[in-house]
């Protein structure tokens, strides 16, 4: 098997007509009309019956928390305004999340005073690193809806964690778990060539970019 690539499907080409007023993008990205869907691999069945979501590592008793699916979905709900960039250059503009803000992990399970980073964990193994810090923010998600709807499956359907300041693939979808980490490790893109922190913002898009302190050595 080759290098995988992201694959985009559906209206991935579908540009937002020029006059629409646009609102300010990170560098190198174009708006996009409709929703795209962007991963690698199978899109997962879910069952609910063998769903669950899990908290793990470095937590400050050193004990494991596990929630069903009901448990995990009866959780707080809030919702969160949020622009959803591909680091191939696409941006899904103005998405209103619903969910349970990751700040409500972190007060259930406190984790570990030395935790600096976590791995968000998804179906079939996929993973992104995540500084404590953007995983804190008040703005990171556990989304279950998008614009007022649950998620379809190909969306991540039941749960996707959405980091709204870094790039999409540091959003898994199919999300199942988090690890706290007391050291930064690299998830499956950073693993593959794309930068470590991933800050649209700053165009963070692939490792060769990184500066010394960015990230773990390749
Ligand atoms: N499990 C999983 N989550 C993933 C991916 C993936 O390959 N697998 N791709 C990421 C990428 S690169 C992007 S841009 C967004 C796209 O989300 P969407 O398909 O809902 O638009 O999902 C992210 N989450
Ligand atoms: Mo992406």
């Amino acid at each position: 098997m080759g290098q995988p690539v992201e694959r985009a499907s559906g209206n991935a080409s579908g540009a937002v007509p020029s006059g629409a007023a646009q609102p300010e993008l990170p560098p190198g990205q174009r708006p996009q009309r409709g929703w795209p869907v962007t991963h690698y691999g199978p899109v997962p069945k879910f069952r609910p019956e063998r769903w669950d979501f899990r908290v793990f590592g470095a937590t400050a008793d050193g004990e494991k928390r596990c929630w069903t699916h009901e448990e995990f979905t009866a959780l707080p709900y809030t919702t969160v305004v949020a622009d959803l960039h591909c680091v191939t250059r696409y941006s899904m503009l103005g998405a209103e999340w619903g969910g349970i803000p990751a700040r409500t992990i972190l007060d259930l399970v406190p984790p570990a005073p030395d935790v600096t980073h976590v791995m968000a964990w998804a179906e079939y193994g996929y993973s992104a690193n995540l500084r404590l810090s953007d995983f804190a923010s008040e703005h990171t998600l556990f989304a279950t809806h998008k614009d007022g709807e649950l998620l379809t499956a190909e969306h991540g359907f039941p749960l996707r964690l959405i980091v709204p300041h870094l790039y999409g693939w540091k959003g898994p979808k199919w999300v199942r778990g988090v690890e706290y980490m007391t050291a930064d490790r690299r998830g499956f893109w950073e693993e593959r060539g794309y930068h470590n922190l991933g800050d649209p913002w700053k165009e963070q898009r692939y490792s060769y970019q990184e500066e010394p302190g960015d990230g773990p050595e390749l």
